[in-house]
C-alpha cells in the first residue's frame, strides 16, 4: 500500500490524498460503506459500483469468522472473489464487535472468550487468531485486535486497557510478520489507538501507535456515546501525534457533521452504519437536512427525493412514490433510500476533497454544517 499526501487546507488541519493497493486507488477523504457480513445491505454489488462508486468497502472479521466461517471463505479463495467485489476491501478486527454484540464476553490478556449472537456457541479471539482469520477473509487493509472501552469509562480501566491493546498490537505484528498472505496480493496492516476520553492516555496511545510505523492508523474507541465536542477533542489530540505521511482512519463515525468536523482535524478515512441503516427505517440525508420518509407530510409531496442527489433515483423517483413503499413495507423502499443514503455519503467526502484541492474546504464546510442539520 502506498499513501500519498497531495494537497494540504491552509484554514484547517484537512487533508486530500491517495492511497494506492492492489484492488485500486482510494482517493481521500473516502467514505467506506459498511459490508458487515459480504452485503453492503440493501444494494446490489452491481448497484453500488455503478451508482455509487465507492474505492473500499468495509467487512466485519467477527460477523464473517462465525458465518460462513473461514473454511467457506478459504475455498471461495477469499471475500473478494465469494462477494463478487474486485475494489478494495477493509476488515475491521472484532475488537467492537466482539464487545457491542457478543453475550457474555470475557477479556483476558491472552484473548476474548465470547459467545455467538447467532446461535450462542462459545469461541475465543485473540490477536493471532484474528490476523489468522484476516488473512483468510484477504481484505486490502486489515486491523489490529483492540478492546473498545465503553463511555463512560473509568481512568483506571481506561489506562488499562488501553496498555492491553498495545500490547495486543506487538502481538498482532509479530504474528503477521509469520504468515504469509494467500491470495497473491498484499495486505496493509493499521494499529489503532484508544484511550478513552483521556487527553493523557490518547497522547500516550498516539505516540505508541505512531512508533509502531504501520502504513497506514486508526481512532478508535470514539462515537460511543461522548458528547461530540469530546470526540473532536481527543481526535485532534490524537492527528496531531500521528504521523503526517500515513492515512488516519477514524473507525465508526459518524453523522455527516461528525464527518465534516473530523476532516478538518485531519481524519482520512470513515465508516458507519448510519446511512445504510437509517436508509431501512426511512430517514434520508441530504444536501439541506434529514427526512423522516414515513411522515404523513410527504404523503402527496411529488417532488423529487432530492433535487440535488447525485444518483439516479434521486430524481426519478418522488418523496409520495418513497413514502407510500414505506407505508406498504416493501423491499423497494429500503433499497431506494439506500442508494440515495450512500450516494450523499460519498458525495459529501467527494466533495470535501474537491474543496480541500480548490483551498475553500474550511468555508464550504461553515456552510455544510448549518444546511445539514435542519431537519425536513
Ligand atoms: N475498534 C474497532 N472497531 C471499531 C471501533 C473500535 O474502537 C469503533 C469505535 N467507534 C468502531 N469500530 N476495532
Amino acid at each position: 500500500m502506498k499513501y500519498s499526501l497531495l494537497h494540504k487546507d491552509k484554514a484547517s488541519k484537512a487533508r486530500a490524498g491517495e492511497i494506492i493497493t492492489d484492488h485500486g486507488t482510494i482517493q481521500t477523504p473516502i467514505f467506506m460503506p459498511v459490508g458487515t457480513v459480504g452485503t453492503v445491505k440493501g444494494i446490489h454489488q452491481r448497484e453500488l459500483r455503478d451508482d455509487i462508486n465507492p474505492d473500499i468497502i468495509l467487512g466485519n472479521t467477527y460477523h464473517l469468522y462465525l458465518r460462513p466461517g473461514i473454511d467457506i471463505l478459504e475455498r471461495a479463495g477469499g471475500l473478494h472473489k465469494f462477494m463478487g467485489w474486485d475494489r478494495n476491501i477493509l476488515t475491521d478486527s472484532g475488537g467492537y464487535q466482539v464487545y457491542s454484540l457478543s453475550g457474555n464476553r470475557k477479556i483476558k490478556e491472552e484473548g476474548v472468550n465470547f459467545k455467538s449472537h447467532i446461535d450462542g456457541s462459545s469461541h475465543f479471539f485473540s490477536p493471532e487468531s484474528v490476523m489468522e482469520v484476516q488473512r483468510v477473509i484477504g481484505a486490502d487493509i486489515i486491523m489490529a485486535f483492540d478492546e473498545c472501552t465503553p463511555y463512560p469509562c473509568d481512568y483506571g480501566y481506561a489506562k488499562r486497557s488501553m496498555h492491553m491493546t498495545h500490547r495486543w498490537l506487538d502481538r498482532c505484528i509479530s504474528h503477521l510478520n509469520k504468515t504469509p498472505t494467500k491470495y497473491g496480493y498484499s495486505q496493509a496492516f493499521f494499529p489503532i489507538v484508544q484511550g478513552s476520553t483521556y487527553k493523557d492516555l490518547r497522547k500516550q496511545s498516539a505516540e505508541y501507535i505512531a512508533e509502531a510505523d504501520a502504513v497506514g492508523n486508526a481512532i478508535g474507541g470514539l462515537s460511543v456515546g461522548e458528547p461530540a465536542e469530546e470526540m473532536y477533542e481527543m481526535s485532534e489530540i490524537v492527528c496531531d501525534i500521528l504521523p503526517e505521511d500515513k492515512p488516519r482512519y477514524l473507525m465508526g463515525v459518524g453523522t455527516p457533521l461528525n464527518i465534516l468536523e473530523n476532516i478538518a482535524l485531519g481524519v482520512d478515512m470513515f465508516d458507519c452504519v448510519m446511512p445504510t441503516r437509517n436508509a431501512r427505517n426511512g430517514m434520508l440525508f441530504t444536501a439541506h437536512g434529514t427526512i423522516n420518509i414515513k411522515n404523513k407530510k410527504w404523503e402527496d409531496d411529488f417532488s423529487a427525493i432530492d433535487e440535488m442527489g447525485i444518483t439516479w433515483v434521486d430524481t426519478e423517483y418522488s418523496k409520495a412514490y418513497l413514502r407510500h413503499l414505506f407505508a406498504a413495507n416493501e423491499y423497494l423502499g429500503k433499497q431506494i433510500a439506500t442508494i440515495h443514503n450512500l450516494g450523499f455519503y460519498l458525495w459529501l467526502t467527494r466533495q470535501a476533497r474537491e474543496h480541500i484541492i480548490a483551498g475553500d474546504f474550511a468555508k464550504w464546510k461553515e456552510t455544510m454544517v448549518k444546511q445539514m442539520d435542519k431537519r425536513l
